[in-house]
């Protein structure tokens, strides 16, 4: 990792040691040798899939664009491209709060231009491929934007906490919309650790900076690294990256330090046929609860 002695998350630091930290391992080879088996199996033993360039990018910067043009004046640095997403330091006055009626976001993923990129039929493909026949999009997806300065990021969680009303299996796949190194706030996987069972991790629930909800398991990456005895695994994450992981889990992310704002679409997938979780059937909104 180059050389940041220190990363936040949720202003809570981590230092960045070779015990703490450690690369994700990448299977684009697999996905374009179309090894179907081996990228089954992958996926159970490490809990993840790093697909490194299997999007496209310019695609990608397209989405990232039409997403950052609907901010008002002000918000991006001036004389910057909205592709290149870079924030100018402050929030104009009257830009409802995030994700919620009214904000950018909660317009974007009811948009087509968005609606259009996930139709892209790889996504489906690779999950029907990794959950072993006919699959659904789930209609709530969600997009995630951070700028510097906000010192929020996603707290260690696994995915099954938030869906728990349907079977486990159900597949998320997370697009970095745009270049995210790890200053930017990428998501970062503790290594190995959906073979945990829950109650190993259920103590760290304790100390939390979210007294009303049980759901995050913590908001200290280092603290969660060093009670669980594992890494977070991380990369360099580009436009046209993929990832996909399974529901039991353990993740996070980094926050946001630099000008370029981090922008990522979390997208999930179950069988068809299985019965959904109610929460995941209408379109996110910052404020759904789910
Ligand atoms: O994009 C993020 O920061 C979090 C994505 C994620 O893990 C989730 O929504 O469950």
């Amino acid at each position: 990792m180059t050389p940041h002695p220190t990363l936040h998350s949720n202003g809570v630091p981590i230092s960045v040691t070779p015990d703490l930290f450690g690369p994700l391992t990448p299977s684009a080879d697999l996905f374009h040798e179309g090894d179907a088996d081996a990228l089954r199996a992958r996926l159970r033993a490490d809990g993840y899939l790093y697909l490194p360039g299997v999007l496209d990018r310019a695609e990608v910067l397209r989405l990232r664009g039409a997403y950052f043009s609907l901010f008002p004046a002000g918000y991006l640095a001036p004389g910057t491209d909205p592709e290149d997403g870079v924030f100018s330091g402050s929030v104009p006055a009257g830009l409802p709060a995030y994700g919620v009626a009214g904000h950018p976001a909660h317009t974007f993923v009811r948009s087509e231009p968005f609606l259009r990129f996930l139709r892209t039929p790889r996504l489906a493909g690779l999950a029907e491929t990794l959950l072993g026949g006919g699959v659904e999009m789930l209609p709530r997806r969600i997009l995630r934007h951070f700028h510097r300065g906000s010192d929020r990021a996603s707290r260690a969680h696994v995915d099954l906490d938030y869906m728990d009303g349907a079977s486990p299996q159900v597949l998320t796949t997370w697009i970095p919309v745009g270049d995210c190194p790890p200053r930017t706030g990428p998501l970062v996987y503790l290594e190995g650790s959906h073979t945990l069972a829950p109650e190993e991790y259920a103590p760290l629930r304790d100390t939390t900076d979210r007294p009303d909800d049980r759901r995050p398991i913590s908001h200290d990456l280092e603290r969660t690294a060093r009670h669980l005895g594992r890494r977070w695994l991380w990369t360099d994450f580009s436009a046209g990256d993929l990832m996909v992981h399974v529901p039991q889990i353990i993740h996070a992310s980094l926050d946001t330090t630099t000008d370029a704002m981090r922008l990522s679409v979390d997208v999930r997938f179950m069988r068809s046929g299985d019965a959904p979780d109610a929460r995941w059937l209408r379109p996110w909104s910052a404020d759904d609860g789910a």
